[in-house]
């Protein structure tokens, strides 16, 4: 089980709703090929991108069955199953296992704080346990469920007592504990990176993996970032990530993950808005976001994909 790792983009996939916010899982399927197509390594399902959060558990199982199938093994799927209740997340994990899913990641309870090290890792054995045979990330992701326990002890106790420990999604911008987790124990952990802005830096650190929403739509520039990295071209891995930093300005101009469906339209996939609370930008702001981008060049060094001309 160790032996598996989450190398390269891997896209926190969106979840399409309808006009009247119910699931539109047919648009999943051309998506799927569009990433793969962008170069995309794997899918994060049901994350904070997806708005699993926000979802009926079965409509999270409805939505991880259609990456599923859609996926059909040509790149790892990796289910996000937190839950405020620990027993639905457990089932939630049963079900992605179920459902065919390659990796299971889970953030912990948020409502009821999770104030040390070892009732984080009770809940995620708890969790874990749920799908025995995958591999295990814990969703680090203190910005969102105020839980900043120290992952390097995570790591250490939740080895003792989690079999399918595998790693960590680290969407935190502490670069210096995101690399002690990589080095702990002669880099036994997989710790993917998750916080799209600050790429370089975590490459720097010695990341091999990085999930996030931005790679749904500029997947080629991240490409050409870690390109230009592993050629030893700080310079110009400095610029493409300060276009980056750019673009997700831009964007988080608006209500962050409305904005980006809205941009995903644009590029021809119709996903819809995001459910309450998040809400939907109107045409009006759609209309000012697009020429927004427009004004920095995103059509140009954005994606290699033309945006289409009237999708909103
Ligand atoms: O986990 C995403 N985080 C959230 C991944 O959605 C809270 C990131 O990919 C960010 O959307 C991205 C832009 O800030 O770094």
């Amino acid at each position: 089980m160790h032996a598996q790792r989450l190398t390269g983009l891997i896209a926190a996939t969106y979840t399409p709703l309808d006009a009247q916010g119910e699931l539109a899982l047919d648009v999943i399927s051309p998506m799927v090929d569009h990433l793969l197509a962008q170069g995309i390594n794997g899918l994060y399902v049901c994350g904070s991108t997806g708005e699993g959060m926000s979802l009926i558990d079965e409509e999270r199982s409805a939505v991880t069955q259609a990456y599923v199938t859609a996926t059909a093994g040509r790149v790892p799927v990796v289910v996000q199953v937190g839950h405020n209740s620990v027993a639905a997340a457990r089932r939630l994990a049963s079900a992605a296992q179920q459902a065919g899913a390659d990796v299971i990641s889970a953030t912990c309870p948020s409502y009821f704080k999770v104030s040390h090290v070892q009732a984080l890792v009770d809940c995620m054995a708890e969790v874990a346990a749920g799908a025995p045979e995958l591999p295990f990330y814990y969703y680090h992701i203190p910005a969102l469920t105020g839980s900043t326990i120290d992952m390097v002890e995570f790591l250490r106790r939740g080895a003792e007592s989690i079999p399918n420990l595998v790693g960590l999604k680290y969407t935190d911008t502490k670069l210096h504990e995101f690399q002690e987790c990589l080095e702990l124990e002669d880099g036994r952990f997989d710790v993917v990176w998750g916080c799209d802005e600050m790429l370089l830096g975590a490459l720097a650190t010695g990341a091999q993996g990085a999930i996030g929403s931005t790679y749904n739509i500029a997947a080629p520039l991240y490409q050409r970032l870690i390109n230009a990295f592993d050629n030893e071209n700080v310079n110009e891995a400095r610029r493409l990530q300060s276009l980056s930093i750019q673009m997700i300005r831009t964007i988080a101009r608006h209500p962050f993950h409305p904005a980006m469906k809205v941009v995903l339209a644009m590029l021809g996939f119709d996903v819809g808005g995001c459910r309450l609370p998040q809400g939907s930008l109107s045409e009006g702001e759609a209309q000012i976001l697009r020429e927004q981008l427009n004004s920095i060049g995103f059509f140009e060094w954005g994606t290699l994909t033309q945006p289409l001309q009237s999708s909103s």
